[in-house]
């Protein structure tokens, strides 16, 4: 009998993705739970996930600039370099905080090419600097959230994804974009390990890639992108929680149906497709009202714990992507 999936999923989440030693502990417990429950019951009912597709995007009116441009900046301290730049996820170089920093110096990031395909006009496979020819990189400082409970503030350079994306002429079919990370077992040992459905893929809606905010990151503190933050090519959505940021993207492809996206297909039950950050909708083993702020010389262990805020500060830009959704089904 094949094993459950649910089982399965709970049975490869790895610990380095669990917030606290509590929760860790909880989910022994659930993981043993489970393994009962499949020993004594075979029919093992799935918990009940929805697949069908979210409603079409509200119809909106066009962003204000001044509206958009508050959104590029904060007053809010920034994190360390140091900090930014050695506390990461990044599992294709292991699964803990620290290993990406120490294993990711063996990620080629040139040459670099990113395949462009599906609901477009002009599909292509592209240069990486040919890809951002004639494009401004710009610094925009934006807070970051990860579903782990921690959140930094990072001054990112890039380009607007959605600059990039109108390049190929997405069809009227283009609903949905599905990004996808390289998998290569020969530069990312982690790759050889089954952490994670291999390669990391993740997704947009066709506006929320669109949306000014969404930034095709190529660096931060005015430096090239070092390799553990995603180099040569990462995405940035500030509202959203940290996972959604795929990193070293070698694949873009417009489509019609929601894409697969890799914690999704982990544990569907704790991440969905939109992962918009939301203080009133928890994560199902911890609460998701507050933060741990990494920024200034508070560094990772003296982190002071705030309130978080709804699509992470960003609501005044981004809240009506979502009007009429309820945000509890679409989390
Ligand atoms: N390819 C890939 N992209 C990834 C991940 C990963 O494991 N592989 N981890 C995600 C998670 S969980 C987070 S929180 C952010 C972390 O980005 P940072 O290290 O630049 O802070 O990257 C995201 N992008
Ligand atoms: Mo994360």
């Amino acid at each position: 009998m094949p094993l459950d999936p649910r089982l399965r999923a709970a049975l490869r989440i790895p610990a380095a993705e669990i917030a606290d030693e509590s929760a860790y502990r909880a989910f022994r417990g659930e993981r043993r739970r489970l393994l009962g429950a499949l020993a004594s019951a075979p029919a093992f009912a799935l918990a009940g996930c929805d697949t069908a597709a979210p409603p079409p995007p509200a119809a909106r009116a066009k962003l204000d600039p001044a509206l958009v441009a508050r959104g590029f900046a904060t007053d809010e301290e920034p994190t360390r370099y140091e900090d930014a730049t050695t506390y990461n996820n990044f599992y294709e170089f292991g699964t803990g905080k620290a290993d990406p920093a120490n294993a990711a110096k063996t990620l080629r990031t040139r040459p670099w090419s990113v395949a462009v395909s599906g609901e477009c006009a002009k599909p292509g496979t592209l240069d990486l600097d040919a890809l951002l020819k004639g494009l401004t990189v710009e610094e925009r400082i934006y807070r970051m959230r990860c579903v782990e409970g921690w959140s930094m503030v990072i001054p990112w350079l890039g380009v607007p994804l959605g600059e990039v994306l109108k390049r190929f002429e997405p069809t009227s079919k283009a609903k949905y974009v599905a990004f996808t990370s390289l998998a290569d077992p020969e530069q990312m040992p982690g790759v050889r390990y089954d952490s994670i459905d291999w390669p990391y893929r993740e997704g947009l809606r066709i506006d929320e890639a669109m949306h000014p905010l969404t930034l095709l990151a190529t660096g931060l503190y005015g430096k090239t992108l070092p390799q553990q933050n995603g180099a040569p090519l990462r995405l940035v959505v500030p509202w959203k929680y940290g996972f959604k940021g795929i990193k070293s993207i070698v694949e873009i492809r417009f489509v019609e149906a929601l894409p697969a996206t890799a914690w999704n297909q982990l544990q569907p039950q704790e991440y969905g497709f939109f992962s918009n950050v939301n203080p009133d909708v928890d994560h199902p083993r911890w609460s998701q009202a507050s933060e741990r702020r990494i920024a200034g010389s508070a560094s990772k262990l003296f982190a002071e714990r705030i309130p978080t805020r709804l699509f992470n500060g960003y609501a005044d830009q981004v809240a009506d992507l979502y009007t009429g959704m309820d945000l509890r089904q679409w989390f």
